[in-house]
């Protein structure tokens, strides 16, 4: 028989497999991990090059796949941005403006279009939208910002708690769920850690090694607000000023009666008994094993230190427990790449790790996020998809979490609906299409509130950054990212800057059009939300 002869032999043969597939609309769709941690800013990803830690499993995805350098959010706040993420349109859009705010289930999401498609979907983790997930045929969530050690799950609505630490525990029943998955469909797995979200409390394996490190400070940790708006000077989120002495720096409540030290939330006591109070009496012994002498050498130390002193001190303190929240989230990654692996997973899996916003790592003197200043807008992106992403590239484009939900679907085989605002990223990875956005928009709510952001809304682009705080002031910042690209000095009533103050305002102008944001819509938020500084 002639080799012709065998090649339409076999593939008569196997012609009723292959139709059966392509009816079905499985052949060849991928699999989908979405990895996105909690307040993970991009500077503590060692892929991005600030060597203030190494990340060498998240780095794995950049060497093997893209890493985006630019990638943004909306609205840099946690559950605005789950709500971004899912349904693929803005806050005032999808009606989650702000943590408070309540979000509507019933609306779409990407979820919900690839479970109708087909798809096997699963949210294990963070998710911090109220009501039961919709969308997905098993969720495993924390309850609210959930707790790091032994936490309570919601898993499908029913709360239990679980012994051990949280990053491990929502590895372990993201690998679980994948393990036990029908063989038969597709899957779409969000995979969201609650690390390195605030009070910061790394596992037992990593607390000697992250606390006898000492970190470089970033340059402006001693910034004075000079040079920027209001804003930015009456922001609640300085290291020195405004974190919490127990609950963030782990200071035994008893240590700062004796030196008087005074809590600055209400809540700052009660949080470290409450976080630590979680532990088992051994995991508590161990804690306590490193963390004691720290702080006997701090009680020693306190009445002499200055508040230069005080601010270098907690700044390390901060990172020490930070970072050491993020060696598991790494970790976690390593398995899961590991297990793809051997489960024969790793080409047709896209797997995605990103953050629901960046975060202050002691830039500006500041820690959490909100502002639309870098380190918060910014977001870290890196993707692996071998069949189609080629190794070690790096993008500057402008894309957004408003992208996830149309290029998961891009990626899956599903039209976006035209409601989705966002747009799919997949030709700009995979070289067929050059063109990309100019500029992203932003807009930001919670004000009054926890870290005191004044309200805002602007736009960057490639270079430049005009941004409007509204509602208690009426001020208007511009930034030249190539010449300062800290973000030091705003230059919007600098003659030099006339004719790119214009440009900046025209291109707002379009983009708040473009998305359907307005004036009245602002507006409506104010009216609508009136939040109480619970301080
Ligand atoms: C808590 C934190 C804040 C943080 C918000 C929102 N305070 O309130 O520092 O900004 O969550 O974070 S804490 O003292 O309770 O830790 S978000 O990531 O969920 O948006
Ligand atoms: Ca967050």
């Amino acid at each position: 028989m002639k080799l012709l002869d065998i090649s339409v032999l076999a593939l008569l043969c196997c012609w009723p497999l292959l139709a059966a597939a392509q009816a079905r609309g499985t052949q060849k769709r991928p699999n989908i991990v979405y990895i996105m941690s909690d307040d993970h800013g991009y500077q503590a990803v060692s892929a991005y090059g600030f060597g203030l830690n190494q990340t060498p499993n998240i780095d794995r995805l950049a060497k093997e796949g893209v890493l985006f350098t630019r990638a943004s959010v909306t609205n840099s706040l946690c559950a605005p941005s789950r709500a971004v993420l899912l349904t693929g349109k803005h806050s005032y859009i999808n009606g989650k403006i702000d943590n408070n705010a309540k979000f509507d289930w019933n609306q779409d999401n990407f979820a919900k279009i690839l479970q109708k498609n087909g798809y096997q979907t699963a949210l294990i983790g963070k998710i911090h939208l109220n009501g039961l997930p919709q969308g997905f045929d098993y969720s495993a969530v924390l309850l609210d910002q959930g707790e790091y050690y032994n936490p309570n799950f919601m898993i499908n609505g029913v709360k239990r708690q679980i012994p051990g630490y949280v990053t491990d525990l929502t590895t372990d029943m993201t690998l679980d769920w994948i393990a036990q998955r029908d063989t038969s469909k597709p899957f779409c797995v969000l995979y969201h850690q609650k690390a390195p979200h605030r009070e910061w409390l790394p596992a037992l394996r990593h607390l000697k090694e992250y606390t006898s490190k000492t970190y470089s400070e970033p340059q402006n940790l001693f910034d004075n607000y000079e040079g920027r708006g209001t804003a930015a000077k009456t922001a609640e989120m300085n290291i020195l000023k405004h974190m919490n002495w127990a609950g963030d720096n782990k200071v035994p409540p008893a240590v700062m009666d004796e030196l008087g030290i005074k809590e600055y939330m209400r809540w700052d006591k009660a949080a470290y008994e409450k976080n630590l109070g979680r532990m088992s009496k051994e995991e508590r012994a161990a804690w306590d094993k490193v963390y004691d002498p720290m702080m006997a050498d701090f009680k020693r130390k306190y009445p002499t230190m200055s508040q230069t002193d005080l601010m270098r001190w907690r700044y390390q303190r901060y990172m020490q427990d930070y970072l050491g929240t993020v060696a598991a989230v790494d970790e976690g990654v390593g398995r899961l790449l590991d297990f793809l692996k051997a489960n024969g997973l790793d080409q047709n899996t896209i797997v995605i790790y990103t953050s629901d916003q960046g975060f202050y790592l002691g830039e500006h003197g500041w820690f959490d996020k909100r502002f639309m200043y870098e380190e918060s807008l910014r977001t870290p992106l890196l993707i692996r998809y071998p069949q189609e992403i080629k190794a070690g590239q790096t993008s500057t484009a402008l894309v957004q979490n408003l992208d996830f939900a149309p290029t998961l679907l891009d990626y899956a085989g599903v039209k976006a609906p035209q409601a989705m605002q966002g747009q799919s990223f997949r030709g700009l990875i995979n070289g067929k299409e050059q063109t990309w956005r100019d500029a992203v928009y932003y807009t930001y709510y919670e004000y009054p509130s926890i870290h005191m952001v004044k309200r805002h809304y602007g736009i960057r682009t490639e270079r430049y950054k005009l941004i409007h705080f509204y509602y208690d002031v009426d001020e208007w910042e511009l930034y030249d990212l190539e010449k300062d690209p800290q973000e030091m000095k705003n230059v919007y009533r600098d003659p030099a800057y006339g004719q790119v103050r214009k440009q900046m305002h025209q291109k707002l102008d379009a983009l708040r059009k473009y998305y359907a944001d307005s004036e009245q819509n602002d507006a409506q938020f104010v009216r609508q939300i009136k939040i109480q500084h619970k301080k």
